[in-house]
C-alpha cells in the first residue's frame, strides 16, 4: 500500500506544491485548508494521479480538528506523514503599532493550530511506531527583523516545539523535522499585507525568491530518508537573501 500524507494549508503555496509532489511520487493524500473551492480544484487536478481525501478545516478550531481526524475514512487513518504547513504572517508594523487581533490570529494558527493537528495525529503514529511530522517553521524563527515580532515568535515556538517533540519521541520510530524557509513567493505576502497586491509584489520585485516547489522538494527529501535517519532542521534561503550586520542607531 502507498504511504499517506496529511498536509494542512494545501490550498496554496507550499501546501499545494507538497500535494502535487507527493501525489506524483504515489502517496495517498489527506488535504485541508479553509477554502473549499481551492480544495475542489486540487481534487480535480490530482484525482487521476492518486486517491485524495479533502475537507475544509480551520485549524484554529480544536474541536473541528479532532472531529476531522476521528472521521477519516478507514483507508486514510494510518497517517505516515503530517505536514504542519498551514500558517500566516499578518502585518509588518513595529510592536507598538501592531494590531492585537493579528497577533492573536498568528498565535491561534501558527502555534495553537499546529498543536491541535499534532496532538490529534500523533497518538496513532506512536501506536503504530511509525510516522513523521514535518513542521514548516521559518528563518523568522531563527533571526529577528523589524516587524517580525510575533510572527517570528510563533516560528521560534515551532522550532523549539519540534526539538522537544523529538525528545519526547525517543524510543519510538516516529520522526520530526522542522523546515525553515526564507523568502518564498507564494500568497504569503498577499496575506501579510491583507490583499494589497502592490505591496506584496514589491517584496519579490527584481529578485529570484524560493518557489513553493523548492520547499516541497525539501519536505519530500526529509520524508524519504532511510527510516533510521531523522533530519532535525533544514534552513533554506534563496541565493538573493542573506544576513546583515547589527543595526546601530546613533540617535538613541
Ligand atoms: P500561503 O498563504 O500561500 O499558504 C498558506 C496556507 O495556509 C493556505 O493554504 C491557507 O489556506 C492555510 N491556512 C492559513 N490559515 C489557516 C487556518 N486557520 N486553517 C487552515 N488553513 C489555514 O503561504 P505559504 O505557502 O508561503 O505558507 C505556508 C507556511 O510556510 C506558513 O506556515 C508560513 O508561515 C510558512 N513560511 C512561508 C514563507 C514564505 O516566504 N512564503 C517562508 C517561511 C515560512 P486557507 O486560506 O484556504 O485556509
Ligand atoms: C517567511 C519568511 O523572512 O518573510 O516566514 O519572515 S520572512
Amino acid at each position: 500500500m502507498s504511504q499517506i500524507a496529511l498536509i494542512t494549508g494545501a490550498t496554496s503555496g507550499f501546501g499545494a506544491a507538497c500535494a502535487h509532489r507527493f501525489a506524483t511520487e504515489g502517496w495517498r493524500l489527506i488535504l485541508c485548508g479553509r477554502r473549499q473551492e481551492r480544495l475542489d480544484e486540487l481534487c480535480t487536478e490530482l484525482a487521476a494521479t492518486t486517491p485524495v481525501h479533502a475537507f475544509p478545516l480551520d485549524i484554529r478550531n480544536e474541536v473541528a480538528v479532532n472531529a476531522a481526524i476521528a472521521a477519516l475514512p478507514v483507508e486514510f487513518t494510518d497517517i505516515d506523514l503530517l505536514v504542519n504547513n498551514a500558517g500566516l504572517a499578518l502585518g509588518l508594523e513595529p510592536t507598538q503599532r501592531c494590531n492585537m487581533q493579528d497577533w492573536q490570529d498568528m498565535i491561534d494558527t501558527n502555534i495553537k493550530g499546529l498543536l491541535y493537528c499534532t496532538r490529534a495525529v500523533l497518538p496513532g503514529m506512536v501506536e503504530r511506531n511509525c510516522g513523521h511530522i514535518v513542521n514548516i517553521g521559518s528563518v523568522a524563527g531563527n533571526y529577528p527583523y523589524p516587524g517580525g515580532n510575533v510572527y517570528g515568535g510563533t516560528k521560534a515556538f515551532v522550532k523549539q516545539f519540534s526539538l522537544n517533540l523529538r525528545a519526547d519521541l525517543l524510543g519510538t520510530q516516529v520522526r520530526v523535522t522542522n523546515v525553515e524557509p526564507g523568502m518564498a513567493e507564494t500568497e504569503f505576502s498577499l496575506v501579510r499585507f491583507k490583499g494589497d497586491d502592490h505591496k506584496a509584489n514589491r517584496i519579490y520585485e527584481g529578485v529570484q525568491p524560493l518557489e513553493a516547489a523548492d520547499i516541497a522538494d525539501v519536505v519530500y527529501w526529509a520524508a524519504t530518508r532511510p527510516a533510521h535517519v531523522n533530519i532535525n532542521r533544514v534552513e533554506v534561503m534563496p541565493v538573493c537573501q542573506a544576513f546583515s550586520p547589527f543595526a546601530i542607531s546613533r540617535d538613541a
